[in-house]
């Protein structure tokens, strides 16, 4: 199948506007010219690490380090006198021995030691802190390594131990004890540099223990002599410098002001078998090798932030967004790494032989995992996580890079788009049809047409002649717009947005300074560069409701092509000796531009209109640390396809495992025309997404739900409204990330850390805290699934509370026909429930609740519940109701999960409004024989009543259940029934 970028002039006659065509086929002309960048971006497009000089390079020096293994004697040396350990943070000098003749480079060096008990070491170089370097080219970059990052990846959690320790020092090593208790410990030994980890005696991680450490010291160019005529060029001697000073690829040219400059090294996992993270990748969570061998990759992992077009599957090649956080997790520890770098980075991951040292105490795995990180430019800046739960890891990651921003609730719900609704009539239309057939939705989406000749803040005035009409109709039914802003601004004359963004400077800038111009879909274009704090100010400004007209408070935002995309760009993107605010070189920021770009669009809805305090949801593609503070991520444009279907679970749990869990995948597949089952099963995976949005590619067929005809459409409408009464258990599970950086969705080495056979599955998951593990068919004509389970609790199913057979650590066979979702139950959650199907999620905020209660082995069971408005931030003063249900013999309960005493909080608005939302139903699955009545007894607020009870006893395999209701006790007090 061959797909192409369509060029904007023939999308323009797709929508039928055959005016203006002479213009057009002069711009297609134009524009035609690029296709061969644009139109088919393959694999061979991008980098491999042998194309990439310092990658390269990195991986010979430590091909070379290895071969040499025991003799090999890593050049970095810390000054035996250097180390000086004050407030938390421990400072020394590390010599770098830079040719024969024993000429040194010097790297101070800081351990920071974090209250958390996270220590963060960070690496610099001297010669170019006190910018005393050459520049090439008469260049006006920065002369500094870059070390900005941290600006605006984090947000918290710097504050350090002062209580740390030096628990043992000589000219050797030094150790510091530090974190809660100080039972960790840091081992830096002098000569060769390298640093151990310790927790409760026992050596987690390990740096440049392999002695692969290194960093490209600065140097100046030193022109060889060109040999004279008939004479023959000097044998090279050293190093190769071929990628040092520039470097060719795809036909583009790399000029590098400031030579090789890379950063790169060794940590390694101490009886670790299993490492996750490090997205944006396809192939599975638990990560592979790359040093070849059976199975393993042959390539690194590469984080370059890149619109690869059609990309593959089960592969290590860069994606749309980058999060260099990794996890190591074996039974009963998790340990990781984050690698605050935004330049260009690979990863090589291999694993071998563990034998245990008789001085790393603890139960450590048979298999060390050693990891090489290898960066372009840029500080040297790792912070060392011990764990020991994946808990703590993803906690004390999101207190340094933020958590999941609490979602406008609507964005929960199901999002319908494609590329394009051509007309404000087409949408009303798709709007009506929704309702016709009944099937919920809460947002239609505006790809690129609806704008004026991608002119972005204007509407195609024939197509999208009444676009606040269209927001009204929408707003009738509860419901909300998105339209697309792309960072890419149109180059032509008349168009204020451009002229603005370029007389005010605000606009990235080639490599001498001049404005940078490149090819996007509007043709030539200038990118902002949100870098800089005077254009996101300016960009707020387009975003009010009276300069970007035919918005209104239901439109929301969508930032596609931030990382950035550029069609005759590098590998797609800008080159890399642009220059950004500051004077920072693009190679040195990359990966944090589409965060900068996402967080400029975030920052411009909070602004929107004086006074109005509302979140925003703002969508994007490309992203790095720090993301999930701005809104949801989706995984691109992939195919419509079974391997893509399947390929979406792992991508969407490792971004749980990243801190960004707000994720999903276009539903039914972005390109190609996906057949009916496929569909099918691909909403009720995305069911299951955290960001759930079908999507298709402009050249697709129709394909919204009410047009599959039966049994199709009642099949999509039944996920989507499972997804509907569950959104109360979604808003919870968002919650947690909010809190804690929780995932949303939960594999199972992160719900069941010492489970060893569930380590590897990334095709199942739990929702939140709830109990519900679910397993998508992701294959044709499979009819049924097998469930692997992690414990030896009791398991129902969903739908019929047949209470399954199973055992730890065993597969459970579940029945799946194509209207079936292998759906489970796990016995001991209470999840709260809206049954009432609606239009939108807006149309159900005072719904009344039903809890369903999965009673227990013991009988027992618990649950939460968070609400709030939803829409402002006025949780933030206490106004949101969290309840905690419990389950302890014959007594159900739900009491305030914060212990707060609820008279005491001054309620507003919507805390008044929810006053008279009560828990209508509630249903005991697996109930005890105490519940065998026909009434119940409940108390709450000072009065009590009865409410009556339904029971069925157990039969053929199912298990026993009560309905209880209408139970009439108000959602946000305390009530108690007693069977
Ligand atoms: O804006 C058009 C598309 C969009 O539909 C898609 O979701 C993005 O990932 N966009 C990419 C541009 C080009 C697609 C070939």
């Amino acid at each position: 199948m061959i797909h192409f970028r369509r060029p904007p002039s023939i999308m323009r006659s797709t929508l039928g506007l055959s005016w203006k065509w002479t213009a057009l086929l002069c711009v297609l002309a134009v524009i035609v010219a690029f296709i061969p960048q644009a139109a088919a971006v393959k694999e061979h497009d991008f980098k491999k690490c042998h194309q990439s000089g310092f990658c390269k390079r990195n991986r010979a020096y430590a091909d070379n380090a290895a071969s040499q293994s025991s003799t090999w004697n890593s050049p970095y040396q810390v000054i035996p006198e250097s180390p000086v350990l004050k407030d938390g943070q421990l400072h020394a000098i590390i010599l770098k021995t830079i040719n024969d003749k024993g000429e040194t480079a010097r790297f101070p060096i800081t351990v920071s030691f974090l209250k958390s008990g996270v220590a963060r070491v960070t690496v610099d170089e001297e010669r170019r802190q006190k910018k005393d370097i050459e520049l090439r080219h008469n260049s006006p970059v920065r002369k500094e390594r870059y070390n900005e990052a941290e600006k605006w990846a984090i947000v918290g959690g710097l504050e350090l131990d002062k209580q740390a320790q030096v628990a043992f020092q000589d000219k050797n090593q030094i150790n510091i004890k530090y974190g809660p208790e100080s039972k960790l410990e840091a081992v830096i030994k002098f000569a060769p540099l390298e640093a151990e980890f310790r927790r409760d005696g026992a050596t987690h991680i390990k740096l440049n223990d392999r002695g692969f450490l290194n960093m490209e010291h600065w140097r100046p160019k030193v022109d060889k002599p060109e040999p004279k005529e008939g004479e023959e060029a000097p044998a090279e001697t050293g190093e190769d410098e071929s990628t040092w000073w520039d470097e060719t690829f795809g036909g583009n040219t790399d000029t590098k002001p400031r030579g090789p400059e890379s950063v790169a090294l060794d940590v390694s996992f101490v009886g670790y078998e299993h490492v996750y993270g490090i997205p944006e990748h396809t192939g599975p969570m638990s990560l592979k090798q790359t040093r070849g061998g059976e199975g393993n990759f042959e390539e690194p992992y590469r984080m370059y932030n890149a619109d690869v077009f059609e990309y593959i599957l089960d592969s290590p090649m860069t994606l749309y967004g980058s999060i260099p956080f990794m996890q190591a997790h074996r039974k009963g520890s998790s340990v990781g790494v984050f690698w605050l770098n935004a330049a260009e980075t690979w990863v090589d991951i291999t694993k071998g032989k563990h034998s245990s040292n008789p001085l790393n105490l603890g139960p450590g795995g048979k298999t060390n995992t050693h990891t090489h990180w290898i960066s372009e430019s840029g500080v040297l800046d790792v912070f060392v996580f011990l764990g020991p739960t994946p808990r703590d890891l993803t906690q004390k990651y999101g207190e340094l890079t933020g958590y999941t921003a609490m979602p406008q609730e609507f964005s929960i719900g199901y999002h319908q788009c494609r590329w394009n609704y051509i007309s404000d009539d087409d949408v009303k239309d798709v709007d009506r049809k929704m309702d016709k057939f009944k099937i919920p939705y809460d947002v239609i989406w505006l790809d690129i047409e609806y704008t004026d000749d991608k002119k972005y803040f204007t509407w195609e005035p024939h197509s999208f002649a009444d676009p606040i009409g269209m927001g009204k109709q929408l707003d009738n039914h509860g419901r909300k717009l998105v339209v697309i802003i792309d960072p890419h601004i149109k180059k032509v004359d008349g168009y204020s947005v451009n002229k603005e963004l370029t007389s005010q400077d605000l606009a990235v800038h080639n490599k001498d300074d001049s404005i940078y111009e490149g090819w996007c879909w509007p043709g030539s274009s200038n990118w902002i560069d949100c870098f800089n704090p005077k254009a996101i100010e300016w960009w707020k400004s387009l975003y009010k409701y009276d300069a970007f007209k035919g918005t209104m408070e239901n439109t929301f935002l969508w930032n596609d092509m931030n990382e950035p995309s550029v069609f005759n760009g590098p590998e797609t993107t800008m080159p890399k000796d642009n220059i950004h605010h500051g004077q920072w070189e693009h190679r040195d920021i990359h990966n944090l531009n589409g965060l900068t770009f996402h967080n400029a669009t975030f920052e411009a809805l909070v602004s929107r209109k004086k006074g109005e305090k509302r979140r925003p949801f703002v969508l994007t593609r490309s992203f790095y640390s720090g993301s999930q503070r701005l809104g949801a991520m989706w995984t691109g444009d992939n195919q419509a396809s079974w391997d893509h279907l399947a390929a979406s679970i792992p991508m969407i749990l490792n971004q749980g495992i990243a801190g960004f869990p707000y994720a999903g995948a276009d539903v039914a597949g972005f390109f190609g025309n996906p057949e009916k089952d496929l569909i099918a099963r691909w909403y009720q995976a995305g069911a299951f997404y955290p960001f759930f949005r079908g999507h298709a590619h402009i050249d697709a067929r129709r394909r919204e739900p009410y047009l599959l005809g039966e049994p199709y459409t009642a099949i999509v409408t039944a996920a989507l409204r499972l997804r509907y009464s569950l959104l109360p258990s979604w808003y919870t599970a968002f919650f947690y990330a909010n809190r804690d950086g929780s995932p949303i969705v939960r594999p199972m080495f992160w719900t069941h850390p010492e489970e060893e056979s569930g380590f590897a599955i990334d095709d199942q998951m739990f929702v939140g805290s709830t109990g519900l593990l679910v397993k998508p068919i992701v294959d044709q004509d499979k009819e049924s699934t097998d469930i692997w389970i992690p414990d030896d609790e009791v398991y129902y199913d969903y739908a019929t509370y047949q209470t399954m057979s199973t055992k730890k650590g065993k597969h459970l066979t579940v029945k799946a026909t194509i209207d079936q979702i292998p759906l489970l139950m796990r016995g001991g959650h209470i999840f709260p429930r809206r049954d009432i199907p609606r239009r939108s999620s807006t149309m159900m905020r005072f719904d009344d609740y039903t809890l369903v209660v999965s009673v227990s082995k013991s009988g027992s069971a618990e649950g939460e519940l968070y609400v709030d408005d939803g829409d402002t931030f006025d949780n933030e003063q206490g106004q949101y109701i969290y309840r905690k249900f419990t389950l302890a013999g014959n007594k159900l309960s739900s009491a305030d999960a914060d212990g707060r005493y609820v008279k005491t909080i001054k309620a507003g608005k919507w805390l008044t409004d929810m006053h008279d939302v009560h828990v209508d139903r509630i249903i005991v699955v697996g109930a005890p024989s105490a519940w065998n009545k026909k009434e119940v007894d409940i108390e709450s607020d000072g009065r009590s009543w009865k409410v009556k009870v339904e029971y069925h006893a157990a039969e053929k395999g199912r298990a026993a259940f009560a309905v209880v209701g209408r139970v009439g006790a108000r959602i946000g007090q305390d009530w108690v029934i007693k069977a």
